[in-house]
């Protein structure tokens, strides 16, 4: 008799073991949802697959950061996200594996032009649309992509060879012989085709204006140092350096430092940079770098617009160009305090 109470007992607990389990799973365990629950979330989700050509600034890690920010789980976005570490192939690989997962869109920077007629056609015949992020591709077929969401690097050229017309003129020394060096970002990219053409349109203008070197210097500021003291080594009248990003400018003053030069308003060396990140700005402010042409990396709430306009069904335009300023020591102290990057 009692061992058939000891059996009841326990097959009781089993039961109630059960019981409590089964309300545990269905009501989610801890996290508050079922799994059948958790999948349907996901479904409703846009899922991204982001090809970042890589981490080489600190122009391009705002940039990463805006899109993720932009994409993210709360505001409806499965993000994949991927850091092609500046190699071509890299991006390749990547896009060909978010067509394999049937992404929803294609979210790219690529860090050439040239080079992805062959992997955006096979995304256009997926049926999977690709944005442009920052930079652009020259392909023979537009439609392999959707839109692209960036800054007129081009313009951005310009505004520096205007900005130096002007200088020089204030200065009294607009008909004297200029020696320039350029710092380029990597070759091919359209940061630098459009910065070098800009800027050569201006320049073009003043047979005074003589560019003694362009040099690649990729991007980054140890590459940037290294060129700098070597054209310092090379050259002993350089009057302007035009360094296509802030992490190359970096690099370039130390080179410059270590020379014994000084750069800035009433320097030796006139510095034009591009991009204008906080510690750029701050030297702006201090009288280091003359110039600093804005771009832009705050771009993931326009490509989250973009996106959201698609699923509507609704038209887009086949370019957004984000808002640009130049910084000079005259302009730059009410921007310094906001900048996130
Ligand atoms: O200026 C540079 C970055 O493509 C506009 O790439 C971008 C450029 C930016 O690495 O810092």
């Amino acid at each position: 008799m009692n061992r058939l109470k000891n059996n009841l007992v326990v097959v009781a607990l089993c039961l109630l073991c059960l019981i409590v389990m089964a309300v545990f799973y269905i009501s989610g365990g801890f996290l508050g949802k079922s799994r059948s629950e958790e999948t349907d979330n996901n479904d409703h989700l846009i899922m991204v697959g982001i090809s970042q050509l890589g981490s080489e600034s600190v122009w391009r890690t705002a940039n990463t950061e805006s899109v993720q920010q932009a994409l993210s789980k709360e505001n409806g976005y499965f993000p994949i996200f991927n850091n092609a570490r500046q190699n071509q192939e890299n991006q390749i690989k990547a896009i060909r594996g978010y067509i394999s997962q049937k992404v929803d869109y294609i979210v790219f920077a690529p860090v050439t032009e040239t080079g992805w007629d062959t992997v955006l056609m096979e995304a256009k015949n997926a049926g999977i649309p690709v944005i442009l992020m920052d930079r652009t591709v020259d392909v023979e077929d537009d439609s392999l992509y959707v839109t692209r969401v960036g800054s007129d690097m081009h313009e951005e050229g310009k505004k520096a060879g205007m900005w130096l017309e002007e200088e020089l003129r204030d200065k009294g020394r607009f008909d004297e012989d200029i020696n320039i060096v350029i710092l380029t970002g990597n070759k091919g990219s359209s940061a630098e085709i459009g910065r070098t053409g800009g800027f050569a349109e201006i320049k073009n203008k003043h047979k005074n204006w003589h560019v003694l070197e362009e040099v690649d210097a990729d991007f980054t500021t140890s590459k940037g140092k290294e060129e700098m003291r070597r054209l310092l080594a090379k050259y002993s009248d350089i009057d302007v350096v035009v360094s296509q990003n802030d992490d190359m400018t970096f690099g370039a003053l130390e080179a410059i430092r270590d020379a014994g030069k000084t750069t800035g308003d009433g320097g030796d060396i006139v510095i034009i940079s591009f991009d204008s990140c906080k510690e750029a700005l701050e030297l702006v402010r201090d009288g280091i770098i003359n110039v600093d042409i804005e771009c832009n990396p705050l771009q993931g709430q326009y490509i989250s617009d973009v996106i959201k306009a698609l699923e509507r069904g609704e038209e887009i335009r086949k370019e957004y160009i984000v808002d640009e300023n130049v910084f000079t020591k005259s302009n730059v102290e009410g921007y310094i305090n906001d900048r996130t990057y």
